[in-house]
């Protein structure tokens, strides 16, 4: 078992997920405006730092996404983020793309920037502790997109961020995230991403990459937000097991999903559908950023010194995401 493959199973086995809370601030002040409280480098602090001395850490949470504001910061304890988060056994991780920015020659369609200077950016944050690593292509579903041109560079960019990654000794989270906007089916959304995700590998198999150190971040199986007809929680589960065993190479540890607008009991119950319905080898858990977060923030929003009780939300939320890891949920326990 290589070093990187140990990494990712420990943030993946035992029913444990990732926490994804690596918004920029940009997003974060999206999230907080939302919530009506003040987007300061001081109240993004308290709220991640009650998320990250919760009892959930230990249980649920094998691994936590920042942002680069995050790791650098320290608590109110005076203890850097990476020792807090490692204090509770869990791995500290590092977003590492700079966004996605339109894409030159298919201005509609974004591709993800990063590369310039990623080495010497992977080694400052190996020394701040991460041992894993996050980017995001995104991709769009209409009846022209995703663009070849945009499957193809963003495929391209996450293959050598992850060679970067890997050489630097940490995990590379490979995101390829196709959006929910839209009108688009089940069956568009199936078609899609087993395109975005096959060409993915290719890239990762090109550059040489260590398919037993990276984890899988992909979207579920789903129809467009607008779409009229919706998919039952059993096709959504059957099909996104079925276009993941087609498309990732079997070496592949672990598949973490992130959330991508869902409710958190939709993602909740669809990730408990899928370990139903995992006929594969790969770990199935997940990497949510708001379906792990979104009631947590609610309640901390109306008293930001309220950290027990928020903490208890972020528990409850975390110990039934960790349960559906486990085909273990049901609704009755949200009670
Ligand atoms: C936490 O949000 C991340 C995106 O932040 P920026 O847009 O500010 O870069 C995002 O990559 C996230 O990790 C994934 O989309 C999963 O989050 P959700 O909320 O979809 O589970």
């Amino acid at each position: 078992m290589t070093e990187l493959n140990k990494i990712a199973l420990n943030i993946l086995s035992n029913g444990k997920g990732i926490l994804a809370a690596d918004e920029s601030n940009g997003t974060m002040k999206k999230r907080l405006d939302a919530v009506k409280v003040a987007s300061t480098s001081e109240n993004r602090l308290l709220f991640r730092e009650t998320l990250f001395t919760s009892k959930a850490m230990k249980d649920c949470i094998g691994g936590v996404i920042l942002f680069d504001e995050t790791i650098n910061q320290k608590t109110s304890l005076n203890k850097t983020i990476a020792e807090t988060i490692i204090s509770s056994k869990t791995t500290p991780g590092i977003k590492v793309d700079t966004g996605a920015k339109p894409l030159a020659n298919s201005s509609l369609e974004t591709i993800t920037e990063g590369l310039d200077g990623l080495r010497e950016r992977l080694k400052k944050y190996y020394s701040l502790g991460a041992r894993f690593t996050k980017w995001r292509g995104v991709y769009t579903i209409t009846k022209e997109y995703p663009s070849k041109l945009s499957i193809h560079s963003n495929a391209h960019a996450l293959a050598r961020y992850s060679a970067l990654a890997q050489e630097c000794g940490m995990v590379p989270i490979v995101e390829p995230e196709v959006l929910m906007d839209g009108d688009h089916s089940a069956e568009d959304c199936f078609v899609k991403t087993s395109e975005v995700i096959k060409k993915c590998f290719d890239e990762l198999i090109l550059h040489k990459i260590d398919l037993t150190g990276i984890i899988l971040k992909p979207n579920m199986i789903l129809a467009g937000t607008q779409s009229k007809k919706k998919a039952s929680g059993d096709e959504i589960s059957i099909n996104t097991v079925k276009c993941l065993k087609e498309s990732v190479p079997s070496e592949v540890p672990g598949i973490a999903f992130l959330s991508g607008g869902q409710t958190e009991i939709e993602a909740t119950e669809n990730l408990n559908l899928i370990n139903k319905n995992n006929n594969t080898n790969f770990i199935m858990t997940y990497s949510y950023g708001r379906a792990l977060q979104q009631s947590a923030l609610k309640f901390w929003s109306k008293d930001i010194n309220n950290i027990k009780e928020t903490q208890n939300i972020f528990n409850h939320r975390a110990n039934m995401c960790s349960l559906a890891a486990q085909g273990k949920w049901s609704k009755e326990l949200e009670n």
